[in-house]
């Protein structure tokens, strides 16, 4: 075994391979970029070297800067994580050049995976199947026409050298085809620098199920069994599990048999994924093959119990295969949902900022332990920011249970207890999702969040009487808590502002709220009198009066830790308040609550000013601007695209109103925060 690796990676993958790396006793030596230099993939390993600027070309993508560093530390081995040059078969070379051990496939089979045409060719000889279509070299358009009709529409044409669904159309007849065609080799064209295309049959609701192999240097090739990533938007996995569900042995082993196939083809060796696209009926065919360990991972270790950073180590260091296919067993069933730093409400548009309040649910990190069925994989912690230069992902939340609803609930139950301010994250609408019908009946494809938009996204309503009543109970109890013992009666902090119910009882106060996702308008204020009366304990009952008459009775208040518990009606709550500003988050509920707080005595907040200014939610670039000053726009309406973090991002008009200024044209650098244009209703 290796007594000393290089990490070139960051972020959680760095962190869980130092987990593992640690455990076996191997030291580890982290790199860096200026961004990273306090991360936390750089406390947890033994050396830590700085590569460079944030960039990841100027950092992380330096091969021979990393090469170095090996060399210069001892390092026998390089983990390359994940992205960066996990599937670069140049650096792959360079290292056995440099006689040190990528741990990872040989350069020969990181290349023959990563020619779309060309390892489709190699699947088809190895007898692993393939999508019935047309994968050759006459790229005529009569013939590629003929090809088209003979397999039956709908057919998706994609470009040769594509991936990740660029340069793809679905053609769903005859008369389309000839226009597609030409489009998408143009795109090809620009995009790849090669126009050839494939034609295969459109499969219009697929699954995308991925079997894991692990190879030996002595040609020994096992799976372990597959994950189920269909869960997706646009091409972005979201949610992963295994087993997947309706899976039957003899598919099973089928899919396991083509997967190892497909790795023995092309001499594979150390980790791998071979990835299917599946039908509804449980017909499979080849897609590609990742040359890497992937982010969902996890999965697959929690329900066979496995370390498969460790089984890579034992592999890359000449080991045979730790277990033969025989001894391998799926135990339960395990979810990992993927926490980023996003806003599913703007077009899930990455949200950078710092990570202000962090509190996870109970949890172990990075490596499987079967007694605790809540894992973290995370590179971050309290105080850390979510930058611009990396993927957004703030954790993987992985959990194990018994059988799927199981595992389904404690998802569901760990994602309540996630605490999160400072950014906007995805936590609430993966909470939607794992209780989604569709999710809870595993009917699982490729399309479900696009066809469950209205559920998983649903418009800011107003909020309930129970949510107003609890916000108004946790809002005055958390001023108790923070009122100082000699408060200024002129400050402007509410907090410092006692009402003085002690003094003067009964006392009576108006509280102004509204969805915290809603626009600040007059109209989204909800109203609420409150009036106080000394409770048995230290904090005081309240009534609470609703505009349409109803009244609550808020008793037994009282502070348990950081939670507060108390009735509603006869109704039992225990919540765990957390103000942000004017925002009260209310966790603890089922389901995580935000609520603004309109305190008329304390500041007005700037967003109530700058609602018609639509800011850029983080730098990047102008891409297309959609509108002109004057023209009118319906709420909704795209205005203008950015991109930034390799992706295209809209911004959509928030309410109807009529376009001012437009200070940015296509092309322009913007600053996170700048004002893209303004917006009068
Ligand atoms: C397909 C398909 C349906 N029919 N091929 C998307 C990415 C690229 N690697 C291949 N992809 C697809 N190919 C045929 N013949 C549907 C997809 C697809 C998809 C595949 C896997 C995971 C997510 C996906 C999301 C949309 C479309």
């Amino acid at each position: 075994m290796f007594t000393k690796i290089l990490i070139a990676n960051r972020g959680e993958i760095a962190c869980r391979i130092a987990s593992t790396a640690r455990r076996l006793g191997i030291q580890t030596v982290a790199v860096y970029s200026d961004a990273d230099a306090q991360a936390r993939h750089v406390q947890m390993c033994d050396e830590a070297y700085r590569l460079g600027p944030a960039p990841a070309r100027e950092s992380y993508l330096l091969g021979d800067k990393i090469l170095e560093i090996a060399q210069a530390t001892g390092a026998q081995a390089i983990h390359p994580g994940y992205g960066f040059l996990s599937e670069n078969e140049t650096f792959a070379q360079a290292a056995l050049d440099a006689g040190i051990k990528f741990i990872g496939p040989p350069p020969s089979a990181i290349n023959a995976m990563g020619l779309k045409a060309e390892s489709k060719r190699l699947m088809h000889e190895a007898g692993v199947p393939l999508v019935p279509g047309y994968h050759g070299a006459d790229q005529s358009p009569e013939l590629l026409a003929q090809q088209a009709q003979a397999m039956g529409f709908p057919v998706l044409i994609k470009a040769s050298a594509g991936g990740g669904g660029k340069g793809m159309r679905i053609v769903q007849s005859a008369e389309e085809f000839a226009a597609a065609l030409a489009s998408c080799k143009r795109e090809a064209a620009a995009s790849f620098g090669n126009e050839d295309v494939l034609v295969e049959r459109y499969l219009t609701r697929p699954r995308h199920i991925e079997i894991q192999v692990f190879a030996d240097s002595f040609g020994e090739c096992v799976y372990l069994f597959e994950r189920d990533c269909s869960v997706q938007r646009r091409h972005q996995k979201v949610i992963e599990e295994a087993p997947a569900p309706g899976m039957t042995q003899e598919r099973r082993a089928a899919m396991g048999a083509a997967a190892v196939a497909a790795a023995k083809a092309v001499g594979y060796e150390g980790a791998g994924t071979v990835e299917f696209i599946a039908e509804p009926d449980g017909r499979f065919y080849f897609m590609e093959m990742n040359t890497r360990l992937q982010v969902e991972h996890p999965v697959t270790e929690m329900i066979t119990g496995l370390d498969l950073v460790e089984w890579q180590l034992r592999i890359a260091s000449g080991e045979p295969l730790p277990l033969k296919q025989e001894a391998l067993q799926i135990h339960g069933h395990a979810i990992e949902a993927r926490i980023y730093a996003e806003s599913p409400e703007t077009g899930f548009l990455p949200s950078t900022g710092t990570l202000n309040h962090l509190r996870t649910p109970h949890a172990t990190q990075f490596v499987v332990d079967i007694s605790h069925p809540v894992r973290i994989d995370s590179g971050v912690r309290e105080g850390d920011t979510i930058s611009p230069f990396y993927d957004p992902m703030i954790a993987k939340l992985i959990v194990w249970g018994s059988d799927r609803n199981a595992a389904i609930q404690r998802m569901a139950n760990a994602l309540h207890a996630y605490e999160i301010l400072g950014l906007k994250t995805n936590v609430d609408f993966l909470g939607r999702l794992m209780t989604s019908k569709p999710f809870m009946e595993a009917d699982l494809d490729t399309g479900l969040i696009e066809r469950d938009r209205a559920h998983l996204l649903p418009e800011p309503a107003a909020l309930d009487d129970t949510v107003l009543s609890l916000a108004a109970a946790a809002w005055i109890a958390l001023e108790q808590k923070h009122a100082p013992k000699n408060a200024d009666p002129l400050s402007a902090d509410p907090f410092d502002k006692r009402n003085g119910w002690r003094a003067t009882l009964p006392l009576e106060r108006t509280l102004q709220m509204s969805a915290a996702g809603s626009l600040p308008t007059p109209s989204a204020w909800q109203e609420l009198i409150v009036s106080y009366s000394a409770g048995r304990s230290a904090l005081p009952s309240l009534t609470l009066r609703h505009t349409k008459g109803t009244t609550t009775c808020i008793g037994s208040l009282q502070w348990i830790g950081e939670h507060l518990s108390g009735l509603a009606g006869s109704q039992a709550f225990q919540l765990r308040p957390l103000r942000e500003a004017d925002t009260l988050h209310l966790y603890g509920l089922p389901g995580h609550q935000a609520v603004r707080v309109f305190d008329p005595l304390g500041v007005r907040s700037a967003q109530g000013q700058e609602a018609s200014r639509l800011t850029a939610p983080m730098p990047g670039k102008v891409i297309a601007v959609l509108v002109s000053p004057g023209q009118t726009v319906k709420k909704g309406e795209p205005l203008l695209v950015m991109e930034a973090m390799k992706m295209e991002h809209t911004i959509h008009a928030p309410a109807d109103g009529k376009v001012g200024e437009l200070p940015f044209a296509v092309g322009a650098q913007v600053q996170e925060g700048a004002a893209l244009l303004s917006l009068q209703s």
